[in-house]
């Protein structure tokens, strides 16, 4: 196990090379139908296994039509944060002394109904989130990554317990001191779970995030409140899915529970509870950042693991394969509409390649089609809410009065209730407001330089290090940007994408700077550790 090479899930390109796309496109909108059956229910809590329901409901609905009601939740408070919190606590004993042999034999029984039920929960993301088959179903694939990663590593670690010894010495000393002979001792170093942690996850991912974020926590002992997106952007109902495979693979009741509520009630009671011993979060950093300043302000002390956003850059030299990087920039612009952590959102071009840059991308975005996500040939389907077409609308404004218009700004019309729009690429000097603040949307800044350290001063000349890109097949330019470049997830002319799309176990997704707080990633080796604490034991007999 040790030595061999993780296997990623890969789906649709696993079909693809096998000649299978249509089964692919079938699946899905078999799944479609089958998904839709099971919308508009009223759907309880989970706290400690039973069913519990609030006063009042949350009503959720596609982001593809408003009409479509997806279901009602429940409208958890404060309360019921606290009950979640008392179950999470109650089991925990038991739960982290569970030899770790049996957690790692749980997820990876999760792990495969995850893939029993993958395409019906893709039909359910698509709905509840606005994303393309191809997305939804690749996201589906991150969570079964994530769940059969965490589970290899804590197995290759042997459930990060290490046992040495010191043999007694034959010198003696009256009185111990530092570096005295010593006597003869066992020492066992273990990594041991903290406690109840609290998941807070996001509307972009809400399948592949919080499958990673709780399986970190609970793999390696923990147990769980989860609280899925639940405010403006809703994704309860893959929450509630996620709920029911964990519980189906033998997570046992109160390890995982599910709460449904305002941030501002259940997410402020986990941050604030002195029974909740860590927070696991990844969403924008002036959330992130409240959380961590509302914790220890109020005397409270947590382990936080925090992913918080980024403003990803990508230059494209004179060195660059154009294509490529015309192809990469789109990509991770324009994929499910720019609402990625991970997201392309400034562009550094060479001055002397820019038009035929400017030009290619532009007949590349013009191909892209917007419009029901459902639909097989649309690219990019709704903005998730109404406040952020609104954020849209503004930026396209200040956008238009300091810039230069190359590309969209405006609604498209589908006749759907849903908010699509066209994606934007305006040309806007480094220093604009736009440059610097991460967005959420499919907005692609363009910016000009002669030398290459100047790309690299502005590629880092933000608050965010999430990931960045870099198209050129220049040697030296290659290894400036490889030891320069302040970001946690690289990429080096890459066409599928300049900067979205880690792949588990292959590279690390992990922010630099504003964009995290611990420096270490997820799908990656050192994600597990951090959801536990060192503990050396020494034994004189
Ligand atoms: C995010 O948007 O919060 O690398 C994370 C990627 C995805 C993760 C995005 N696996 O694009």
């Amino acid at each position: 196990m040790a030595s061999t090479k993780f296997t990623n899930e890969f789906t649709y390109r696993r079909l693809l090379e096998a000649g299978e796309e249509q089964k692919f496109d079938s699946m899905f909108e078999e799944a479609l139908k089958s998904a839709k059956a099971g919308f508009g229910a009223r759907n309880p809590m989970y706290i400690g296994g039973r069913e519990v329901y609030a006063g009042e409901q949350l009503e959720e609905r596609s982001p593809i039509d408003h009409g479509i009601l997806i279901g009602q939740f429940q409208k958890g408070t404060r309360e019921h944060a606290r009950q979640a919190i008392a179950e999470a606590k109650r089991v925990f004993p038991q739960w982290s002394s569970t030899d770790y042999k049996e957690r790692v034999s749980i997820f990876r029984h999760v792990a495969e109904l995850f893939v029993r039920d993958k395409f019906k929960l893709a039909a359910v993301l698509s709905y509840e989130n606005g994303k393309s088959r191809y997305e939804s179903v690749g996201e589906v694939d991150e969570a079964i990554d994530f769940l059969r990663y965490y589970a290899d590593e804590l197995e290759r670690n042997k459930g990060y317990i290490r046992k040495t010894s010191i043999s007694q010495s034959s010198g003696k000393v009256q009185l111990g001191f530092q570096g005295a002979p010593s006597g003869s001792e066992r020492i066992t170093i273990s990594m041991e779970p903290y406690g109840v942690f609290g998941v807070i996850a996001p509307f972009n991912f809400p399948v592949s995030i919080s499958v990673g974020m709780s399986v970190g926590a609970m793999i390696t002992g923990n147990t769980v409140v989860f609280k899925p997106s639940s405010t403006d952007n809703m994704s309860m109902l893959t929450g509630l899915y996620i709920y029911r495979l964990m519980k189906e693979g033998g997570v046992p009741d109160g390890v995982f529970n599910y709460v449904t509520g305002p941030g501002s009630e259940v997410g402020d009671e986990l941050v604030l509870s002195n029974d909740v011993a860590g927070i696991v979060f990844t969403g924008s950093r002036a959330t992130g950042l409240k959380m961590i300043a509302r914790t220890f302000s109020a005397g409270n002390q947590k382990a936080f693991i925090v992913e918080m956003g980024g403003k990803n850059p990508a230059i494209v030299s004179k060195y660059a394969d154009i294509d490529k990087a015309v192809d990469g920039a789109v990509s991770a612009a324009f994929g499910f509409a720019g609402q990625k952590c991970s997201a392309l959102s400034r562009v550094y071009v060479h001055e002397s390649i820019k038009e035929i840059f400017i030009s290619k991308l532009l007949e590349r975005t013009r191909a892209i089609k917007v419009g029901n996500p459902l639909a097989k040939e649309n690219y990019m389907g709704p903005l998730i809410s109404e406040s952020a077409y609104r954020r849209y609308a503004e930026s396209v404004d200040k956008a238009r009065a300091s810039g230069r218009m190359l590309y969209g700004g405006n609604k498209v019309s589908t006749g759907l209730d849903g908010f699509y729009v066209e994606p934007v690429i305006v040309e806007l000097r480094h220093e604009h407001e736009l440059v610097h603040t991460e967005l959420f949307l499919p907005f692609l800044t363009i910016e000009t330089y002669n030398d290459f350290k100047d790309a690299l001063r502005m590629a880092n000349d933000v608050e965010y290090g999430l990931t960045a890109g870099l198209y050129s097949k220049n040697r030296r330019e290659i290894k400036e940007f490889t030891k320069g470049i302040q970001a946690g997830t690289v990429y080096i002319n890459r066409s599928t994408s300049a900067t979205t799309g880690a792949i588990v176990g292959m590279h690390t997704f992990v922010g630099w700077k504003g964009s995290g707080l611990t420096g270490k990633g997820t799908g990656s080796r050192h994600y597990l550790p951090q959801f536990m604490r060192e503990k050396s034991v020494s034994l004189t007999e």
